[in-house]
């Protein structure tokens, strides 16, 4: 095991690494801007060290200051957490180069996911079922017109540097393509300094289905259930849950078994997310991620694992403590993302919380790194914390979520719980009954006016 883990990141999830690190005995460096000199990571972790000015770039992302910060404090393993370095190949690479194990899959695993082409085709050949679309890349205008003819408009151009949503471009008609694989390249070219584009076949009203996996990269992998996350807004995710209300036992086994046969095959490494568009009961690759993600104690809560423990233990050569036939699905759990937003407007509300009281009781759970007097910096994220809430059905679970609404005091800011308080009193969202574009639709048509 490791003798001692930097955790390169900060707010609620450095916490949650913190957690898992204290479970297994592992002594922990926290590293920190110096806007966050106050933040709750510093003050619980065993040592910290301070490596640079607000700015992520000069911080969190710097190199050479964490390199620097492994050498003086001793550790020999860093936890990326999410975004920031977590999904940066060459970070992974480095860090090897000097005897330091990055929490977190093979290198060679993050760069190909990091492609979205060769995401793509990596999937496919792995026997993941993907959306209809180009092979690879397109080159020219007439090879994409034969393409989109092939598999029927509407279409979508997507950036293979991209992901996140950020670089896609929809041609309703042939007469809308020229232009949509022109602005796609122009803005990829721009935000990644790679302008490769690819075609899928554009669906119109999907969920998004995400399946939870963990490998030891020696060919032993398991999936953990899906997640849905189709309740978002301009792609951040505003509420998770699992299992998905649009699927049934059968189904999820399938699509599961899927991907574990597909993460074995690959000796995939440590806890990885495959991303699916699900439409017409069929599922439809996009994307993997590559790191522990934001709503992982969703599936925490319905399977009872430490995912961050179990991270930790394989990456330091582990191997799965269980199989497939071990993981056992009990009830459900949903969690919503608190922002510091105003509700309605959506503006960032950065300043100092005056009172906090965060929920609690049974199935109740808030990962957070706030507290009363806490001064939210304006450099980074705007989330204040996560709420999970677990019950025996889908209908316990939201009876529980409503209770600990109206039990959790965040005051000083505005926050996005009155969104929540909103969402568990409508009607679509209590059947279950809806897909990306629906939060949007909902907020467009008035549903936080009063
Ligand atoms: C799509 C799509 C429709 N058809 N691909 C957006 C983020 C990126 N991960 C993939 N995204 C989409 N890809 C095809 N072929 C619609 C989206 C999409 C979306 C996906 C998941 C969650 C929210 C979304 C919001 C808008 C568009």
């Amino acid at each position: 095991m490791f003798d001692k883990i930097l955790i390169a990141n900060r707010g609620e999830i450095a916490l949650r690494v913190l957690r898992a690190c204290q479970e297994l005995g592992i002594p922990t460096v926290a590293v920190h801007s110096t806007a966050d000199a106050d933040a709750m990571h510093v003050r619980l972790a065993d040592e910290s060290v301070c490596i640079g000015p607000p700015p992520a770039k000069d911080s969190y992302l710097n190199v050479p200051a964490l390199l620097a910060a492994c050498e003086i404090t001793g550790a020999d393993a860093v936890h990326p957490g999410y975004g920031f370095l977590s999904e940066n190949a060459r970070f992974a690479e480095i860090l090897a180069e000097h005897n330091i194990q990055f929490i977190g899959p093979k290198a060679e695993h993050i760069r190909q996911m990091g492609d979205k082409i060769e995401a793509k085709r990596t999937a496919k050949a792995l026997g993941i079922p993907c959306v209809p679309g180009s092979e690879g890349g397109v080159s020219s205008d007439a090879e994409a017109i034969g393409i989109a003819r092939a598999i029927g408009f509407p279409v979508l151009v997507k950036a293979a540097a991209g992901g996140g949503g950020r670089g896609m471009k929809v041609a309703q008609r042939e007469e809308d393509l020229a232009m949509a694989l022109a602005t796609a390249r122009a803005e990829a070219k721009a935000a990644f300094g790679d302008d490769a584009v690819y075609l899928e076949k554009y669906l119109t009203r999907p969920r998004h289905i995400e399946i939870q996996v963990l490998g030891d990269g020696r060919g032993n992998a398991i999936h953990l259930g899906e997640r849905d996350c189709s309740l978002q807004r301009r792609h951040q995710k505003v509420w998770e849950e699992s299992p998905s209300p649009a699927l049934n036992v059968a189904a999820r086994f399938e699509i599961g078994e899927v991907v574990a046969r597909a993460m074995r095959e690959l000796k995939y490494l440590g806890l990885g997310t495959v991303e699916f568009l699900y439409e017409d009961g069929q599922f439809y690759f996009i994307e993997m991620n590559t790191r522990i993600q934001v709503e992982h104690p969703v599936t925490e809560m319905i399977t009872g694992l430490d995912l961050v423990l179990e991270q930790i233990r394989v990456a330091a050569g582990g191997e799965l403590p269980l199989t497939q036939h071990d993981v056992e699905f009990r009830g459900h759990a949903i969690e919503c993302r608190v922002n510091a937003e105003n509700a309605k407007t959506f503006v960032p509300s950065p300043g100092t919380i005056r009172s906090y009281h965060p929920p609690g009781g049974l199935g109740v759970r808030v990962d957070s790194a706030v507290y009363q007097g806490y001064t939210i910096p304006p450099y980074y994220d705007s989330m204040v914390g996560k709420l999970i809430v677990h019950g025996k059905t889908r209908t316990e679970c939201l009876m529980r979520l409503k209770r600990a609404l109206d039990e959790f005091v965040v005051d000083g800011i505005d926050t996005t719980l009155p969104l929540f308080q909103r969402l568990v009193r409508t009607q679509d969202i209590i059947d279950g009954n809806y897909h990306i574009h629906w939060l949007e639709h909902f907020l467009a048509n008035g549903g936080m006016e009063p």
